[in-house]
């Protein structure tokens, strides 16, 4: 795609160069778990809760919470008997146990990628390894991934925790990882779990999904050529802060932004190719907001670089199957 949003300009050999990421935005883990909530407030006529943000975006839970959920953080928020969709990074079996003592009616946002995390820790856990966690303390994910086998499992977060491990039996050592990690990052954790651990049990791979690789590549695709990397997604958002690291690391100035509005022009002072992307958990919708407002600061050229188209698609939960199915791409 090569589009000039500004062509009328005199001053077109000017015009800043927008290199947009591709893929970028919603993954499927996403897509499934905003569907879930939508179908869920379109089929129950009493109120429907969400356990934690259900992605870590501001904008879709804010627009969420418009169309009637209400977020909590916890169950004991959740009045008994009540329906309560889990968000997308998963929970641990005490949260679900917890949920059936209470007769709650949940329907499971739970990426299934996620869910693939834990029933390998089941599984290492049940083999009798200690298995290595590589992940962010307090994240979601991370929580519910430990709460599968507390016992067993520790968590690293630095290569200097994985130097620092005093394991029980250094044969029987596996390992798991947070989903959204940076790929070049987490190969080093796994060199340095080699060398600490000769007998590690490898895995074929880590857990790192594709949604995450994927925009992991294509900004790496269009880093050199960029001046400024735009990240559009949140704070809490793991994957998406992962590409501002991303960028930085390589040398190429890097902003994450919720929205548009948070660009501060000085960040645009000499710059001449910005490259674009977006979280896993950001809208697409908030990328064109952003497309249309650098647009508005002067004339822009957009050229999409795609290098990879992705197909996945993830089943509805069948407690939200049958319910209609919401309008398609909501306006920002
Ligand atoms: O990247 P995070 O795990 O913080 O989560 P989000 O920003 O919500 O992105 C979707 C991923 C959810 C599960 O992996
Ligand atoms: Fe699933 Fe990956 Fe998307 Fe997380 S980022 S919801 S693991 S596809």
């Amino acid at each position: 795609m090569a589009t000039t949003s500004s062509d009328a300009h005199p001053e077109d050999d000017a015009a800043r160069r927008i290199l947009l990421a591709g893929p970028r935005s919603f993954c499927a883990g996403v897509e499934r778990a905003i569907e879930i909530v939508e179908r869920a407030l379109r089929a129950r006529s009493t109120p429907v809760y969400v356990r934690k943000q259900i992605v870590h975006n501001a904008y879709v839970v804010d627009d969420l919470s418009r169309r009637g959920a209400i977020f909590v953080e916890e169950l004991d928020e959740v009045p008994d008997g009540a329906t309560v969709v889990f968000s997308a990074h998963g929970v641990s079996p005490a949260v679900r146990a917890e949920a059936t003592r209470r007769g709650l009616d949940v329907i499971d946002g739970t990426c299934p990628l996620v869910t693939k995390v834990h029933a390998k820790a089941r599984r290492f856990a049940a083999r009798g390894d200690t298995v290595v966690l590589i992940g962010h303390a307090g994240h979601e994910e991370v929580e519910g991934t430990l709460g599968e086998a507390p016992d067993s499992i520790v968590l690293v977060e630095t290569p200097k925790d994985v130097q620092e491990l005093s394991l029980p039996d250094p044969r029987r050592v596996s390992y798991l990882t947070q989903t959204t990690l940076a790929v070049d990052e987490t190969a080093e954790f796994v060199d340095a779990l080699r060398v600490q651990f000769p007998m590690l049990h490898e895995s074929p791979s880590d857990d790192i999904c594709y949604a995450t690789t994927n925009r992991q590549h294509a900004l790496n695709a269009i880093i050199e050529e960029s001046d400024l990397v735009l990240v559009v997604g949140s704070t809490n958002s793991s994957n998406s802060v992962r590409l501002v690291e991303l960028s930085r690391r390589q040398g190429t100035p890097a902003e994450l932004i919720d929205r548009a509005s948070d660009i501060r022009p000085s960040w645009l002072d000499g710059v001449r190719t910005i490259g674009l992307t977006a979280g896993a958990s950001a809208p697409p919708a908030l990328v064109n907001e952003v497309v249309a407002a650098l647009g508005e600061l002067g004339p822009v050229s957009v050229e999409e670089r795609e290098v990879t188209r992705e197909t996945t698609h993830f089943e509805l939960p069948p407690a939200v199957r049958g319910a209609a199915a919401p309008p398609s791409d909501p306006p920002a």
